[in-house]
């Protein structure tokens, strides 16, 4: 069995402080809850799981996703919103990419309704909270061996 290529779960700015950050709209688990659910989600697929405030780092995950991942999970937070450079780096991805938000992002503020990265995303998943994590997830394994893009 060829061992397979790892999905890429990558959360942008301020998500190292869920489960502090105001609550009311975040909720109360931490970063910590969501990566052990989105790997027991995964089961026998390779994860990697990671956190950043800063685009650069951001972009250069999914750079090593394009080389190394069958398919990606991002919640981009506030640069979902306003990097073109993240948006351009995503287009270059050639499995399936599944953008994520914990909150509904269509039901706040205006600044949260234009999604430059759903204009490349294969699935977009928004106001489950932290618990719907792990079944981005699983729908990801879906989308992957079904060859999604
Ligand atoms: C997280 C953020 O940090 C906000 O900037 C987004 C997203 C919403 C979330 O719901 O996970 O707009």
């Amino acid at each position: 069995m060829t061992e397979r290529k790892p999905l890429y779960i990558l959360n942008g700015p301020n998500l190292n402080r869920l489960g502090r950050r105001e609550p009311e709209i975040y909720g109360h688990h931490t970063l910590a809850d969501v990566e052990l659910w989105c790997r027991e989600a995964a089961g026998e697929w390779p994860v990697i799981f990671r956190q950043t405030n800063s685009e650069e780092k951001l972009i250069e995950d999914v750079h090593e996703a394009i080389d190394e991942g069958a398919g990606i999970l991002i919640n981009p937070a506030a640069f979902t919103f306003t990097s073109l450079a993240l948006l351009d780096a995503l287009k270059m991805f050639k499995g399936p990419i599944i953008e994520f938000h914990i909150s509904n992002v269509h039901r706040r503020e205006s600044i949260y309704h234009k999604s430059l990265v759903s204009m490349t995303a294969t699935a977009v998943m928004a106001g489950l909270g932290a618990a719907g994590y792990p079944h981005a997830v699983r729908a990801l394994k879906l989308l992957v061996e079904e060859g999604k893009r």
